[in-house]
């Protein structure tokens, strides 16, 4: 039993010696206990890969600083050793981004090479030395600028990074679209085709009124800002001649105005539309038209922004020749007496279908249109053929047109329509939609029962979708 008990006081002696020789030879390295010891130590660390180790314990600024000060020292020092590469290597980088630099200075497509290749270069660095290295400033391209603090390139003020992380200029709000009046004036014509007043091609488009006398209301100032807001740059005011309209009731022409300068505040193109239906000769009411039209156009002399549209769809037996042209020309005339820039479209036979007959005899009159009017359940391919033959000699303006059949119901006749709508787009040529209403017919925009104060997403019909889509395009 005393013979156990000595053993064990040995073996503790001895345990407790070999810890007293450990701790004195751990003081002897620890630059905690010798400051001499202190860089040795380190650079043992170091060594050993377990500078990342320490940067993260020692993550305030002061000690960032002294492990990369004292990390470049050794750094120095240290032939062969790793970090002595890696630094080497990031310095080759810097010089190889600055020499790119000076190169690129003024080529913004090769900034953006250095842009991105400085982003690499920045990245692999992290992975491997700049946690504890102090960084070389950051090259940032012509768009950023250098953040102190986190050295890393920013957007500029009044730059932002776009899907690719490319500074680019701010977009800023729009004030004038470039397919409102403001920007485009007074239209002319040039390869038969609408443009501008600098030339460029505008396609004009919007929504028909309904009848005047019966829809009127829909095109007021909320539906039209609404509209604009969807993307049209138009508005027709279908003026019915007969079926109660202006020959009845001459008050009607006040409605008119509104509309005509709710269009001019609000930047767009309005066409005064002399809607002849019933009456299919437009020399019926010749002198009506004339006697309006004298007013009309004195009143807007100075409005680039409207349109004159002077029969809307002659039809039975009237011909070209004989009926429309004679008529336009008188109409025309009184209309130049006062307005020499403005545009004017001019029916043609057959509900407007027949836009080869002034093709082969035109209006002698730089600033006139011929309209072709459509309705996708009745009218395919056949017209697109005879307007892209008339477009040869004219130009033409599709002033209305429906999703439905002719009757102004029935379908919606989305394939036809969509092709259409491509063919006028391909062609510029210019449109309105009949028709900006709620009545219970395929081809209003509006499903019953809509409000006449708001164009929007719920209140769209199957037709008002198309033309939505058609708008923004
Ligand atoms: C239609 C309307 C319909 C109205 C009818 C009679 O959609 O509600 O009862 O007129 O006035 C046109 C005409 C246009 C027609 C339209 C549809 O320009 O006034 O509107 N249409 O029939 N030409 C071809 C079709």
């Amino acid at each position: 039993m005393k013979k156990i008990f000595n053993t064990l006081i040995c073996a503790i002696l001895i345990v407790v010696l070999c810890l007293l020789a450990a701790k004195i030879i751990n003081m002897h390295n620890n630059p905690r206990y010798l400051n001499d010891g202190y860089e040795e130590y380190y650079r043992k660390e170091v060594k050993d890969d377990k500078i990342s180790e320490l940067t993260e314990k020692d993550n305030t600024k002061d000690n960032l600083e002294n492990s990369n000060n004292t990390s470049s020292k050794i750094a120095e020092n240290v032939q062969n050793n790793t970090i002595t590469k890696k630094n080497e290597n990031k310095s080759k980088t810097n010089n190889n981004i600055k020499s790119e630099e000076i190169k690129t200075v003024t080529d913004d497509k090769k900034q953006e090479t250095v842009v991105s290749y400085d982003k690499n270069a920045s990245s692999k660095e992290n992975n491997n030395i700049d946690t504890v290295n102090k960084e070389e400033p950051k090259v940032c391209s012509a768009n950023e600028e250098l953040d102190k603090e986190t050295n890393t390139c920013v957007c500029k003020v009044g730059y932002e990074k776009d899907s690719n992380g490319t500074c680019v200029k701010k977009e800023t709000p729009v004030v004038t679209k470039n397919n409102l009046v403001s920007y485009n004036g007074w239209l002319k014509i040039k390869d038969n085709t609408l443009v501008n007043e600098r030339n460029e091609k505008i396609q004009l488009k919007g929504m028909s009124t309904h009848g005047l006398q019966w829809y009127g209301e829909y095109a007021n100032e909320e539906t039209i800002k609404d509209l604009k807001e969807m993307g049209s740059n138009l508005i027709r005011i279908a003026m019915y001649t007969e079926e109660n309209g202006y020959i009845s009731n001459r008050n009607i022409k006040e409605k008119v105005a509104k509309i005509v300068e709710i269009a001019k505040k609000e930047d767009m193109y309005v066409i005064i539309d002399w809607h002849i239906l019933s009456d299919g000769d437009p020399l019926i009411h010749k002198e009506e038209a004339k006697e309006f039209f004298r007013e009309m156009s004195l009143k807007y002399k100075d409005y680039p922004n409207v349109i004159y549209e002077i029969c809307n769809e002659p039809n039975g037996n009237v011909t070209w020749e004989n009926n429309i042209k004679p008529y336009a020309e008188e109409v025309i005339k009184v209309i130049r007496e006062n307005s020499k820039k403005s545009i004017i479209i001019v029916g043609t036979p057959t509900w407007s279908q027949e836009v080869d007959k002034p093709a082969n005899n035109k209006i002698n009159d730089e600033l006139v249109m011929y309209a072709l009017h459509f309705y996708s359940g009745t009218h395919t391919e056949w017209l697109r053929e005879r307007a892209k033959e008339a477009l040869k000699e004219i130009p033409i303006f599709v002033s209305e047109w429906g999703v439905s059949d002719a009757s102004g119901n029935g379908g919606v006749y989305k394939e036809e329509t969509l092709k259409w709508l491509k063919f006028m787009k391909e062609n510029n040529i210019s449109w309105a939609n009949w028709s900006l209403s709620n009545k219970n017919e395929s081809s209003a925009m509006l499903i019953t029962g809509a409000p006449s104060n708001k164009i929007s997403e719920e209140y769209l019909s199957e037709s008002g979708i198309i033309v939505r889509d058609a708008l923004k395009n």
